[in-house]
């Protein structure tokens, strides 16, 4: 395939575009100098394959398919059969998966539909029959009340926000923490590692339903084949959500204990990660679930997305393939080179490294809060994303600390010398910026002040460390 091919088939695309509403078609075009000209660091973004770009952009989009491979409530999905049999085979050969369902449009919804086949595997009740045809979003807070009350165990054990956690895995105000009676496990807080004694010791006292395993801000690996014993101690179904880490069990930088396919019960995943694919989610299972499982539509899901479906089958295609396994490892290779700068130059990391793509900077070491620090990087053309770090004083909005990861600088091609000078960028920025004030003279959790020439220099500089590792350098939009 030329080049040229790429580069026609998006000018072709916004030309297409531009000539219905033009604003739409810059916004795209502006969108690609954006991505090309930052550094990327949110840990959960990736650059995604101008193939699995491209299978979302069609007529796929326009058709209807609830049900499942074969056996549909419209007419005429035998396309739609193809790419969805396609994406659950990939996936199933990739992770080595007895089961794949690849209808979830997101995250929360392959944790919803995980949720509720949980539930109705272990449960037969009037109650949640009732919620199966009802919406669930109608459901008040005494329904479900009334719901748990009928079920009995409806308890949830997952990973805490602040030290990690998704809110998908039972925060309150989370669908997560309506459904279930929810208790988390932190993390150590002397080394802020999960302490595995600690999670046994809660799930013998909670006798969870469910205990989750995953995360979202965790720099390190996860012993599941632990946590699966901790579960079976208790009679718990074992979940684990590896949106954030699905590409280094699919590059098979986790295996064993660390990977979770062996060991859990059933596995959600985000597929735009840094699995590299389109936006989407995934559910993962062993056979006894599998029937449940395909209940995501109507339980939780309208109609599947078959654009999406066939970008999850090209995208999947493409992690089967060697060179994923490279790129999967040299994901934690720069994450540890990141990680290792910061330090050198005196950041406080949480867990003090990093076995993943991610690193969680403390940042109130440079006496800031989180808002206060991703807005300097941005300004400094570095885009980050703020994070709680554990037991964090500043709560979810402010935080103390900034999240970074290397999906996609690894994606782009920057190896581990570029990340020594990407650290050494982030850590310039993070020291001359300065905590602001309020008008009452009280400290400002939002507030800075960062030199603007500073700020153009290192955005300069990020540019620079970027022009070797040009982003899809075959799309050409002049
Ligand atoms: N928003 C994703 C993240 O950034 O981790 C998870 O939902």
């Amino acid at each position: 395939m030329s080049h040229n091919a790429e580069s026609t088939a998006f000018r072709s695309a916004l030309e297409v575009i531009r000539a219905v509403e033009p604003r739409v078609a810059d916004a795209i075009g502006a969108e690609l100098t954006d991505q090309r000209e930052s550094l990327k660091l949110i840990a959960s973004e990736n650059y995604a394959s101008p193939a699995t770009l491209l299978a979302m952009g069609n007529w796929f989009s326009d058709k209807y398919a609830e049900g499942t491979v074969g056996r549909r409530f419209y007419a005429g999905c035998q396309n739609v059969d193809t790419v969805e049999a396609l994406a659950a085979e990939h996936a199933r050969e990739l992770f080595g998966a007895a089961h794949a369902y690849v209808q979830p449009h997101s995250g929360i919804d392959a944790n919803l539909v995980a949720f509720w086949a949980v539930l109705a595997d272990r449960v037969e009740s009037p109650a949640l029959k009732k919620a199966q045809v009802r919406q669930v979003n109608d459901l008040t807070e005494a329904d479900w009340f009334a719901l748990r009350r009928e079920l009995g165990n409806q308890r949830m054990l997952g990973m805490s926000l602040d030290a990690g956690g998704h809110l998908t895995h039972g925060f309150r105000p989370n669908i997560s923490g309506k459904m279930f009676d929810q208790r988390s496990y932190g993390t150590d807080l002397a080394t802020g590692l999960i302490d595995y004694d600690r999670v046994a010791e809660a799930a013998r006292e909670f006798k969870p339903l469910i205990l989750v395993g995953g995360y979202s801000a965790y720099p390190r690996k996860v012993n599941f084949r632990i946590l699966r014993e901790i579960a079976d101690s208790v009679g718990a179904t074992f979940m684990v959500d590896m949106a954030h880490f699905a590409g280094l069990v699919a590059g098979k930088v986790f295996t064993g204990d660390f990977d979770p396919v062996p060991h859990a019960h059933i596995v959600t995943t985000t597929t735009h990660k840094s699995l590299r694919g389109p936006r989407g989610g995934m559910v993962l299972c062993q056979p006894e679930l599998a029937d449940q499982v395909d209940r995501g539509c109507p339980m939780v899901l309208g109609g599947p997305l078959p654009h999406v479906m066939a970008a999850k089958a090209v995208a999947l295609a493409e992690a089967r393939r060697p060179d994923f396994a490279d790129y999967a490892q040299r994901i934690v290779d720069n994450a540890q080179a990141l990680a290792e700068g910061l330090l050198r130059r005196g950041a406080t990391l949480v867990t003090g490294g990093t076995d993943n793509h991610l690193v969680l900077i403390d940042v109130s070491g440079y006496g800031l809060t989180g808002r206060q620090a991703e807005q300097a990087l941005l300004d400094s053309g570095i885009v980050t994303n703020r994070n709680s770090v554990p037991q964090d004083p500043n709560g979810a909005w402010y935080t103390s600390g900034i999240r970074i990861g290397t999906p996609a600088l690894t994606t782009r091609g920057l190896g581990t010398a570029e990340m020594d000078q990407t650290a050494e960028l982030i850590h310039t920025v993070l020291t001359h910026t300065t905590a602001g004030a309020n008008a009452d003279g009280t400290p400002s959790k939002a507030k800075y002040t960062l030199d603007a020439d500073l700020a153009d220099k290192i955005a300069r500089q990020a540019t620079d460390l970027l022009a070797p590792h040009p982003l899809y350098p075959a799309i050409d939009l002049a």
